[in-house]
């Protein structure tokens, strides 16, 4: 959707109410904004009241984030303690029906969770994500997005698909590398077309308790802090690249409903990264600092998705042939070793495991758009698809057949961003010559 755009929050089941939804894709291109009234007003310092204390951040300019006024009605629905264990029970049930390898509940309390991301925006770590920063109030507010929100049922899905070998792919810089969880069908819709049918089950199951219920399902698409509520209702504990990870690896995608129904919390995953730090090694632009500490500016997977202009030439050798995400320190943790193939939507289309770098620079726009109909990737558009390939052909081996031929053919590119990638990959082949 457009960015801007509103939904009618039957979507989420709030009959009547009217919301926007921010959409923060990794593709920053369209973001549907939230903001919700008990949160508006002008910048400066804005006082949030979240969960176990009043959490003060410096308000970003939120003039031209959109208004999503929220009307969500009734009081929160009590719960008999039996009604409750049916329906979290049922809800796993549901869940598991749906393909979700895990669903675990949590309350709303994420005070632990503010300082570690008001340090980050403070830090700047968050780069051009504006959105990081414009709605960190929503994210640390959880009633904003639903009033009277009480509990947060968090869920996984897992996507490692059936693919060439990727370290293989990796070494050949013939091929490009696009992270794994692009290959198959954009995650988004499938994960909140799920959420939605859990969401629904809940209601007319409550519904029949006497106990009417409002929900709204997230993954990706609205400030919420997916990875602390997976963390605390089970569903994965955090790995040192600040991931969710379990015993099955991390191969999976997020997503939460928030209910105003009062379902008793799961435990927290126990955490098993231990002394371990393979990660944070193995990460080609060293954007793990620390542990559970990533800076998005020296990431892969924000310099080729994210970052709207420029990559800077300094890190542009470092990123290899990844021309669309980053998956190095998910490959070599050793939890994936237990990984499965993960659910069908996500089987590779297109032979984007293992694609050709030149065939890839020469795709018409038509043809990006087409070829990548469905699939996450096409949110970042043709001019930083062209960008990317540019900057991974000028890291290819000097003398790569068809490189330098690949590269002139898009010298006389109308986008100025474009041509200048391509001046620095051929400039790297002229230079080692
Ligand atoms: C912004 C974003 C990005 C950014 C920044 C990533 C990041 N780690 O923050 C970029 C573009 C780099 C990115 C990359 C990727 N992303 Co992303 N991303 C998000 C998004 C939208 C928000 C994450 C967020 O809140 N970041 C803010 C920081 C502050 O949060 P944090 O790192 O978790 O920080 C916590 C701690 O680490 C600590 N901390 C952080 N900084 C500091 C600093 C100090 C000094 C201290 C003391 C503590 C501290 O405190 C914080 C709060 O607990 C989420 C979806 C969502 N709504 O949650 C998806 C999400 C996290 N991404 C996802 C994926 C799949 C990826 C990639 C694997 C994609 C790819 N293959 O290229 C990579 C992985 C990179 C990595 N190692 O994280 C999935 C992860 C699924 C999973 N298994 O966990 C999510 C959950 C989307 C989804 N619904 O499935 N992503
Ligand atoms: S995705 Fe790549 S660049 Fe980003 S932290 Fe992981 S290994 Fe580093
Ligand atoms: S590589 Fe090691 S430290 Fe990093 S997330 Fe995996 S187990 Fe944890």
């Amino acid at each position: 959707m457009a960015a801007g755009a509103q939904q009618r929050a039957h979507q989420g089941g709030l009959a009547g109410a009217e919301v926007a939804i921010e959409r923060n894709d990794h593709s920053g291109l369209e973001q549907r904004r939230q903001r919700a009234a008990d949160t508006s007003g002008g910048g400066g310092i804005r006082q949030v009241q979240a969960e176990g204390g009043l959490v003060i951040i410096r308000a970003m300019h939120d003039e031209d984030s959109e208004t999503g006024a929220m009307r969500v009605a009734g009081d929160a629905p009590s719960l008999s303690v039996g009604d409750a264990a049916t329906l979290r029970r049922q809800i796993s049930s549901w869940g598991a029906e749906l393909g979700f390898a895990a669903i675990g509940v949590s309350g709303i309390d994420v005070a632990a969770a503010a300082p570690g991301l008001l340090r980050w925006l403070d830090l700047g770590r968050h780069g051009q994500m504006d959105y990081m920063a414009k709605h960190a109030a929503l994210r640390l507010a959880p009633q904003a997005l639903l009033p009277g929100v009480r509990t947060v049922i968090a869920a996984r899905l897992p996507y490692w698909p059936a693919a060439a070998d990727a370290l293989a792919v990796l070494g050949d810089d013939r091929l490009a590398y696009v992270s794994r969880y692009a290959l198959g069908r954009d995650y988004h819709k499938t994960m909140r077309r799920r959420l939605q049918k859990i969401a629904a089950r809940l209601q007319e199951a409550a519904a029949k308790l006497g106990r009417p219920c409002s929900c709204r399902v997230f993954s990706d698409s609205a400030p919420v802090l997916e990875t602390e509520f997976a963390r605390q209702s089970g569903v994965g504990w955090r790995g040192k690249h600040t991931l969710s990870l379990t015993r099955e690896g991390s191969w999976h995608f997020l997503g939460e409903i928030y209910t105003n129904l009062p379902l008793a919390a799961d435990p927290p995953a126990e955490e098993h990264c231990g002394d371990c730090r393979r990660c944070l090694d193995v990460c080609p632009t060293a954007a793990i600092v620390a542990p559970y500490q990533l800076d998005a500016r020296l990431c892969i997977s924000y310099l080729t998705i994210e970052l709207p202009g420029s990559i800077p030439p300094s890190l542009r050798p470092l990123i290899g042939n990844r021309i669309y995400g980053c998956d190095d320190c998910q490959l070599h943790c050793p939890w994936n070793r237990f990984a499965r193939i993960g659910d069908a939507d996500f089987a590779v289309r297109n032979g984007l495991d293992a694609a050709p770098l030149t065939a890839l620079l020469a795709w018409s726009e038509s043809e990006f758009d087409s070829r990548l109909a469905g699939s996450a990737i096409r949110r970042i558009g043709h001019e930083r698809w062209l960008r990317n390939v540019s900057v991974a052909l000028g890291n290819a081996r000097p003398g790569t057949t068809g490189v330098v031929t690949a590269l002139r053919a898009r010298l006389d590119h109308p986008s100025a961003l474009v041509r200048e990638h391509v001046v620095w990959a051929m400039a790297r082949h002229a230079a080692a010559v």
